[in-house]
């Protein structure tokens, strides 16, 4: 089966939990660690990626390492074209769609396709929209951030990644963003789209959790919370929080 079935076989069932690990923040051997904890919590597959210092050898140790450990689903989250890996299952082929630089947009997606369909890389086209605060994603990619009460142009971005055909819409508030994508503008887009809704940036507790995904999520994404909790009950909690199973 497909990584891009799997997700949505899971999401029929309700929504579900993404773990995101940046292999650029720990060892391949903490990486596994970290894997191993969250697929016992309940998280449904492992995203890697990072917005800086993400290299080939780190990738390829941190993606060989949490699959071997997790054995779950790992779909690459990539920052630009600078790093590939053919340890990973998949890769979001994603556009971020309200980037001001054409390169973030089309261009090193261009760059870097011919080389994944080389390597047998499963690619999930994915919308990848940057709300405010953004963080470091929104620097990186030159985003033209959508501003929190902003929900029409979000809509407007969500439908056009779906009417080219993306398999999947993401609002990102940025790692390790204060604030997260406003519950309102989810429950707007979800309700606007028909394509699955990914949400995630500044998700760190089991309320934030639970109201992302009552707001309409299908899928919610923690890394930064997942990569620092030290506390396996609150971990739990927040993956068992964020899925409606
Ligand atoms: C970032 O949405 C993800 O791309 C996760 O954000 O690190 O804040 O959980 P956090």
């Amino acid at each position: 089966m497909t990584v891009k079935q799997y997700l949505l076989d899971r999401m029929k069932n309700g929504t579900i939990h993404l773990t995101l690990i940046d292999p650029d923040k720990q060892t391949p051997e903490e990486a596994a660690e970290i894997a191993l904890k969250v697929r016992n919590a309940g998280t449904d597959a492992i995203m890697i990626g990072g917005s800086t210092g993400v290299t080939r050898e780190n990738l390829d140790a941190t993606a060989k390492a949490v699959k071997e450990s997790a054995e779950l689903p790992t779909i690459y989250f990539p920052a630009g074209p600078q790093a590939l890996s053919k340890e990973v299952d998949s890769i979001f082929f994603m556009s971020m769609v309200n980037s001001a630089d054409p390169f973030y947009v089309i261009k090193a997606q261009a760059g870097a396709a011919a080389y994944i369909k080389k390597l047998g890389i499963e690619p999930i086209s994915m919308g990848y929209i940057i709300i405010a605060p953004g963080m470091k994603v929104g620097e990186v990619g030159k985003a033209d951030l959508v501003q929190q009460d902003e929900y029409d142009k979000a809509i407007g971005y969500a439908l056009a990644c779906e009417m080219l055909g993306m398999d999947f819409v993401y609002l990102e508030a940025g790692s390790g963003a204060d604030t997260p994508v406003p519950l309102a503008m989810i429950t707007a887009v979800r309700q606007a789209i028909s394509i699955p809704l990914i949400v995630g940036g500044g998700i760190r507790t089991p309320e934030a959790a639970k109201a992302a995904r009552k707001a309409g999520a299908n899928a919610v994404v923690t890394g930064t919370f997942v990569e620092r909790c030290k506390d396996d009950e609150l971990l739990k909690s927040v993956i068992k929080a964020s899925k409606s199973i």
